[in-house]
């Protein structure tokens, strides 16, 4: 009798967890089904951390526009896959103060090295723009490093008014060389912009590099833990180990203004915890494993 109770019981359990699995699989396969939601400019000009890391999480790339030339005029730029080979870019701008149209490119190259354009955008009208590119947001960010530019006016497009470099919010597959062979490996992301690094903890794989890009307005050293001698990752100080041409150090040894970057590999696993050198409340972590 008790054993076939415990038998019955047990029985239920399994039909009770094949119910849920089965349930959190066609949930799961709705929700990705569903179409990304659009987002307006109201929503875009108003989004905090929160809804820029919801958003990047599925997938979107927003790009900080940086203003230029005392223009008085930044914004923010959404990139987003449309799932049919076409990308949305939502372009909105604060400190606009006429209705002046203002010309606006994607670039190849970084705001502080600018080339060509790749994708014209609409011009921007009373701080918004909206365009619908004919490529995927896979294909564009596969052409990094790119930048959107914004220009004063059709009549004067060689005064720049803010700038952003897009950056992917995810890796980026990279050749490089080892040992003679070419081989594929994975670069890490973190995006250091006015308020901080971007995301701010990443897990990687022990030999994988970290690309720290700067996107910020100000100096930018990324360094080891703990301000200021920087001893945790490389056993030695910032006066022994800078500057450090073999870069094995995890330590910039340098500031740097302006849209640059600066990669570190890591060979040792553990948790690395980091700050900027010039800003020390800007800090984050890289998990090694
Ligand atoms: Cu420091």
């Amino acid at each position: 009798m008790i054993m076939y109770k415990k038998g019955n019981g047990l029985a239920w359990l399994i039909v009770i967890i094949a119910i849920v699995i089965v349930l959190l699989l066609v949930l799961g396969g709705n929700n990705e089904a569903e179409p990304q939601e659009q987002m307006t400019f109201e929503g875009l000009r108003n989004i905090d951390t929160e809804g820029r890391t919801e958003l990047e999480g599925e997938g979107a790339v927003l790009v900080d526009l940086l203003e230029q030339n005392d223009s008085g005029i930044s914004g923010l730029a959404l990139l987003q896959d449309n799932g049919d080979g076409t990308t949305r870019v939502a372009v909105v701008f604060n400190g606009e103060t006429t209705s002046t149209p203002r010309p606006m490119h994607i670039h190849t190259g970084t705001c502080e090295n600018i080339a060509d354009v790749v994708y014209p955008l609409e011009s921007s009208v009373d701080g918004e723009s909206e365009t619908t590119l004919d490529v995927s947001l896979e294909t564009i960010t596969a052409g990094l490093p790119l930048a959107i530019n914004a220009h004063e006016s059709a009549e004067n497009p060689q005064n720049y008014i803010a700038c952003g470099n897009i950056l992917n919010s995810g890796e980026l597959m990279e050749n490089v060389e080892a040992d003679g062979v070419m081989e594929n490996t994975e670069i890490h992301m973190v995006t250091y912009t006015n308020s901080g690094f971007e995301p701010q903890e990443i897990t990687i794989d022990r030999g994988e590099t970290v690309r720290f890009i700067n996107n910020s307005n100000h100096g930018m050293w990324v360094a080891s833990a703990m301000h200021p001698t920087h001893k945790v990752y490389a056993g030695t100080s910032i006066n022994e180990h800078c500057p450090s041409p073999d870069n094995s150090a995890f330590d910039q040894c340098e500031s740097v203004e302006d849209a640059s970057f600066w990669e570190f590999t890591f060979t040792k696993t553990g948790e690395w915890g980091y700050h900027n050198h010039v800003r020390a409340n800007d800090f984050g972590k890289v998990m090694v494993e």
